[in-house]
C-alpha cells in the first residue's frame, strides 16, 4: 500500500537525520538522502492527504507574523553562579550538611545558546518555545522543526518536556558572517547572537538554511514505576528518546571531582566547534533535589561555574604605532591591564586606521576587548562612556614612526604604509620574520637578537644573516660560545629548508605560507618560478590576479633578481624537496594531542611535505586522526565517525621515519 511506502521511506529518512544530527555517524552519502527525499516529497504531492506530522517534509513550514506568546507548563528556574574554587566549596558545603551520606554530583558543560523547551504528546513534537523570562516564552514551534538534531517523534510513544539549548557551531558562525561580509549584510557578533537570529525570523525557510543544533540537558515525564531517579540516569533515558545530548557530562563524587571537572574545560573549551561559558553541576539523586529545593529563583541543587570572561572592558590608554614588514602601519591598542579568560592582557589590536575611525575610539575611552582566536586580543568597541564626548578625536599619524617618511594609502587597501624602502623599522620585521617558525625557522635567533645585529650594523637585509661569521656572536650581549655556536649553526643550517619556506620569507606582498605552498608546488624550482607568465600564475587555484601580479612583479625587479643570486652564492639550493608519497597524498590529516618526538607544527609540515593536507576539526572527510598524548574530543569524535587513529608510532612508520 503507498501509505505503508510513505511509511518506510519516512522511517528511512528519519533514521538517517538521527545518524547524522544526533549520534554524529553519518550511514547515507548526501546525494542516496536527497534522492530519498525527492522520492517522498513526490509522493507527498500527489495525495496531500496522506501527508503525517512527522514527516521530514514537514521540516519547512511557511511564513508567519509574529510569534505568539506561551506560558510555560512547567516554570524555568535560573541557575545561581559560582566564579572560583572557595565558592563552589562553600555551595557544596551548604549540601553536604544535609545529608549523611555523601553527594554525588553530574558536571556538564553549560552551553552558550538559547533555552528552549519542547513539548511532545504520545511521542510526537508539538510545541517549542524560548525560555523568555521563565514563566512565559513565544512559541517558535515552526522555527524549531527545521532543527535536524530536534525529533518530530520520539522512539517511544510519551508524553514529555525537554529543555536545551540552541546553538550555532562556531564554525557555522563564521562561515555565515563571511557570507553577510561579501553580500554587504549586517553581521552577527557572536554564535549566540546568530542562533537567536535565526530563531526569530518569520519566515522559516531561513532558518532552514542556517546551521542550528540542540543539546538537551532535561526531560519532565509523568512518574512511573520505572522512572530514572538521578539526573544521570534522565540524560540516558534523554538520549534513548532520540535526541542528542552532550557528550563532555561527568558523575562525581563531591565537590573536588567538579572542581577538577571546570579546571579542565576552562582551556579544553577552546577545541569545541560551540561556545561554552561554564559549567553546570547538579545534585544527582533526585530525592535529594527535592530535599533541597528552590529559592525564589533557581535551585539550591545546582550551581554554574562561570568560566573566566572572554570579554572584559578597560581603558585605552594610548595607542602605540608599530612598521610591519611590508611597511603597513599598525595601530597597537595599550590598555589598563585586566584579566581576560584567565590571562593579563594590556595590549590588544585595533586593526587598522579606518576602523578607529569608524569605531571613534578615542585615548581615554572605556572599550571592549574580546578573546580572539589568535593569541592577541582585539579591541571590539568604545562603551558608552560620559567622558567619550571631551576626548580629543583621534589622528592617524601623517609620518611614519621609526624614519619619519612620508605614508600612504594604497588602492584598495585600508592601511597606511611607509614609502621609504629603507626604513629600519620595515628591514627589521622582515629579518624578524625571516627567522621566524612560519618562514626560515631559525631557531637561535629571536626579535631581540635580529634588534642588535641590526643596531650594530652587521645585518640589514635576510641575505646578510649568511655571511655572519662564528666570531660576529660574541659582540652581541651576553654571548658565548654556546650561544654562538647555535645561533650561527641555526642559520647555516637553515639553507637546507623547503622552496616553499624560502619563498615565504621573501616577504612578498600577498603571499603568505600558504600561497607560497602553492606556488612551489605548481613551479618547484627557481627555474620554472623565474619563467613563469602571469597567466600562469593566476590560473593556480587559490591565486587571485592581485597575488598573481604582486608575485610576477617581484621576479622582474632587478634588485630582487640580485638578492636572490646572493643567495645561490651562498649555497642556496632552490628545489622543491617533496617526496610525495603514494599514502598521504591527498589525505586529510587531523591532529591532536601532544606528540613526543615533535610538535604538532613540525607533524604538519611533515604531512603537507608528502601531499597530505591538514585540518582542525574532525568530519567524514578526514582520513586520519593522529593522536597523541591526552587527546581530546576530536579523538572521541574521530572514534564515532569510524576514522583511522593512528599513533605517533603508525604515523613515524607511514611517513618512512621508523621501521
Ligand atoms: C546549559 C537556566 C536547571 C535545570 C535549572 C538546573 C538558566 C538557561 O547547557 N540546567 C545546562 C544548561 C543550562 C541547565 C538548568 N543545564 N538550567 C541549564 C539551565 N546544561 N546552558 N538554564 N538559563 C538554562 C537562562 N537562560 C536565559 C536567561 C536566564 N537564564
Amino acid at each position: 500500500m503507498l501509505k505503508d511506502e510513505l511509511k518506510k521511506i519516512r522511517e528511512e529518512i528519519n533514521k538517517h537525520n538521527y545518524n547524522y544530527y544526533v549520534a554524529d555517524n553519518p550511514t547515507i552519502s548526501d546525494y542516496e538522502y536527497d534522492l530519498l527525499f525527492s522520492k517522498l516529497k513526490e509522493i507527498e504531492t500527489a495525495h496531500p492527504d496522506l501527508i503525517t506530522p512527522d514527516s521530514p517534509t514537514q521540516r519547512v513550514g511557511g511564513i508567519s507574523s509574529g510569534f505568539e506568546e506561551y506560558k510555560h507548563k512547567y516554570r524555568l528556574y535560573s541557575l545561581d553562579n559560582t566564579y572560583n574554587e572557595d565558592e563552589l566549596r562553600k555551595w557544596y558545603e551548604k549540601i553536604q550538611k544535609e545529608f549523611a551520606k555523601p553527594v554525588q554530583l553530574v558536571c556538564e558543560l553549560k552551553i552558550d545558546g538559547l533555552a528552549i523547551a519542547l513539548t511532545y504528546e504520545d511521542g510526537y513534537f508539538t510545541t517549542g518555545v524560548t525560555r523568555g523570562d521563565g514563566i512565559v516564552g513565544e512559541n517558535i514551534t515552526q522555527n524549531l522543526k527545521t532543527i535536524k538534531a530536534i525529533p518530530l517523534k520520539l522512539f517511544e510513544d510519551v508524553n514529555v518536556e525537554v529543555r536545551g539549548e540552541v546553538y550555532m557551531p562556531k564554525s557555522s558562525f563564521e562561515k555565515l558572517n563571511e557570507d553577510s561580509k561579501e553580500k554587504g549584510e549586517k553581521l552577527f557578533a557572536n554564535p549566540r547572537n546568530a542562533a537567536a537570529g535565526s530563531l526569530r525570523q518569520l519566515d522559516s525557510s531561513i532558518t532552514a538554511k542556517r546551521d542550528l543544533s540542540m543539546f538537551t540537558y532535561t526531560a519532565i515525564v509523568e512518574k512511573n514505576n520505572n522512572s530514572p531517579l538521578t539526573h544521570w540516569d534522565s540524560i540516558q533515558y534523554v538520549k534513548s528518546l532520540g535526541f542528542k545530548t552532550n557528550p563532555n557530562i561527568r558523575l562525581v563524587d563531591n565537590i573536588e571531582g567538579a572542581i577538577q571537572f571546570c579546571k579542565e574545560w576552562e582551556t579544553k573549551r577552546f577545541d569545541l566547534d560551540y561556545a561554552t561559558d561554564g559549567v553546570v553541576i547538579k545534585v544527582n539523586r533526585f530525592d535529594y533535589q527535592n530535599e533541597l529545593g528552590f529559592t525564589s529563583r533557581a535551585p539550591k541543587w545546582s550551581t554554574a561555574f562561570k568560566f573566566p570572561p572572554e570579554e572584559m572592558t578597560t581603558t585605552l590608554l594610548d595607542i602605540e604605532l608599530g612598521v610591519g614588514k611590508t611597511g603597513a602601519i599598525t595601530p597597537v591598542a595599550i590598555l589598563e591591564p585586566v584579566n581576560l579568560a584567565g590571562s593579563i592582557v594590556s595590549r590588544a589590536s585595533l586593526h587598522n586606521f579606518d576602523e578607529i575611525k569608524r569605531l571613534d575610539i578615542r585615548i581615554g575611552d572605556k572599550v571592549l576587548i574580546k578573546k580572539a582566536a589568535e593569541i592577541i586580543p582585539k579591541v571590539v568597541k568604545v562603551v558608552d562612556n560620559s567622558e567619550h564626548e571631551n576626548l580629543p578625536k583621534y589622528n592617524p599619524p601623517k609620518f611614519c614612526p621609526e624614519c619619519n617618511g612620508h605614508l600612504i594609502v594604497r588602492e584598495g587597501e585600508v592601511n597606511l604604509f611607509c614609502e621609504n624602502p629603507e626604513c629600519p623599522s620595515i628591514l627589521k620585521s622582515r629579518l624578524e620574520y625571516w627567522v621566524s617558525k612560519e618562514a626560515m625557522d631559525i631557531d637561535f635567533i629571536g626579535p631581540s637578537v635580529i634588534s642588535q645585529l641590526f643596531d650594530l650594523g652587521l645585518v640589514r637585509y635576510p641575505v646578510d644573516l649568511y655571511k655572519l661569521k662564528y666570531e660576529d656572536f660574541f659582540k652581541l650581549e651576553a654571548v658565548k660560545e654556546k650561544s654562538a655556536s647555535n645561533m650561527y649553526n641555526s642559520i647555516q643550517e637553515s639553507k637546507n629548508r623547503l622552496f616553499s619556506r624560502f619563498i615565504t620569507a621573501l616577504s612578498i606582498r600577498h603571499v603568505g605560507k600558504e600561497t607560497a605552498e602553492l606556488l612551489t608546488e605548481e613551479f618547484p624550482s627557481l627555474e620554472s618560478l623565474l619563467s613563469a607568465s602571469l597567466e600562469q600564475l593566476s590560473s593556480i587555484e587559490g591565486i587571485g590576479d592581485k597575488i598573481a601580479l604582486s608575485i610576477y612583479e617581484y621576479f622582474r625587479d632587478t634588485k630582487n633578481l640580485e638578492l636572490i643570486n646572493e643567495f645561490e652564492e651562498l649555497g642556496f639550493v632552490f628545489e622543491n624537496k617533496i617526496v610525495k608519497t603514494e599514502e598521504l597524498l591527498g589525505k586529510t590529516f587531523v591532529l591532536t594531542g601532544t606528540l613526543a618526538t615533535m610538535t604538532r607544527d613540525e607533524a604538519s609540515e611533515k604531512i603537507k611535505q608528502r601531499g597530505g593536507k591538514t585540518s582542525s576539526s574532525v568530519s567524514k572527510n578526514t582520513s586520519y586522526v593522529l593522536a597523541g598524548a591526552n587527546a581530546g574530543s576530536k579523538l572521541d569524535k574521530a572514534e564515532k565517525l569510524g576514522v583511522i587513529i593512528l599513533s605517533e608510532e603508525d604515523f613515524l612508520t607511514m611517513i618512512g621515519e621508523k621501521i
